[in-house]
């Protein structure tokens, strides 16, 4: 399969990004580093009453798994979670191990990334084709690198990440400046639809092994197909990285903090902001459990009563 190396094959890496937009590198995480995340995800699994920004709602989300006993929405930023030390620290040893920040070097040529964004998925949302120009990138544009992390084996029905090879040369859906709160998505997701019809693009799905990191240049067309099967998760992380030196496409900088990998900061956060975001979720808790308690009982045809 063409677009998946070792991480020793420097050079090849480095054509292959340029050329196709994409790369993968097999074996980049230890698997140890997996193991103590998924175990900690476990222990994360059982919170009572947490809740969380979710990446494909926007808002605010009682955490809970479903029969399979997966979470279906993904995490946004789950490195810096309220209340959940642990889990942060895992999920930030693998974005920031020292083969990535090695690959993020070769790629960029720059000695340092920021983390901008990650997420988490226990499940294939099911993504819509798009560019990651339209919601985050560089300043000056095509400079943010993605990653996305295979924390197990992806199987083919379980709603595989794809790429569009080489759309990275083909046009771009500039996103419109004046447009802050992504009023114009639809429009956008639209506009995205129609170019990959005109140019017949292929959306090529990525079926990575558990431990590989695929690479990506926010100028390509990606997504991911939905889940065909409910017992497959999808356990994956995904990661933005700045290269230090570049400005947020129409937003400010943040001041970065090294992490425990020299070359990999994260944003720093006042205590200010710290404080807000604990309370935002205690409100939420307090919210959450006023409403319940309000709510009449209704016929619970699956309840686990009978
Ligand atoms: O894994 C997915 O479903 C999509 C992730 C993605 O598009 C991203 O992280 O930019
Ligand atoms: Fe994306």
């Amino acid at each position: 399969m063409s677009g998946y190396f070792l991480q020793n094959q420097t050079e090849a890496i480095k054509a292959h990004y340029e050329d196709y937009g994409y790369v993968v590198v097999k074996n980049a995480i230890p698997s140890e580093k997996i193991r103590e995340f998924s175990q900690v995800y476990e222990t994360f699994k059982t919170s009572k009453n947490y809740y969380f920004l979710s990446q494909d709602t926007n808002q605010i989300e009682k955490l809970e798994v479903n029969y399979q006993g997966f979470i279906e929405h993904s995490i946004l930023n789950p490195i810096d979670l309220v209340f959940q030390n642990t889990f942060n620290q895992a999920a930030l040893e693998i974005i920031t191990n020292p083969v990535v920040s090695q690959l993020l070097t070769t790629l960029s040529h720059c000695q340092k990334h920021i983390i901008w964004q990650s997420m988490f998925f226990d499940k294939s949302t099911g993504t819509v084709p798009h560019q990651d120009h339209y919601y985050l990138d560089s300043d000056p544009p095509g400079n943010l690198i993605a990653c996305w992390f295979a924390l197990e084996d992806i199987h083919s029905d379980a709603g595989a990440f794809f790429v569009v090879p080489k759309s990275q040369k083909g046009q771009l859906i500039a996103r419109n400046p004046h447009i802050k709160d992504f009023s114009d998505h639809e429009k956008y997701v639209e506009q995205i639809q129609t170019l990959i019809q005109e140019q017949n693009y292929n959306l090529e799905p990525m079926l990575l092994e558990k431990g590989s990191v695929l690479f990506w240049h926010p100028f390509l067309i990606h997504g991911a197909f939905p889940n065909m099967n409910p017992q497959y998760s999808r356990k994956s992380l995904t990661a933005h990285f700045l290269p230090e030196g570049y400005g947020r496409l129409g937003q400010n900088l943040p001041i970065p903090i090294a992490s425990s990998n020299p070359d990999i900061l994260v944003w720093k956060k006042t205590i200010i902001e710290r404080l807000k975001a604990s309370i935002r979720h205690l409100r939420f808790q307090a919210i959450y459990n006023f409403r319940n308690k309000q709510k009449p009982v209704k016929m619970e045809m699956r309840s686990s009563k009978y």
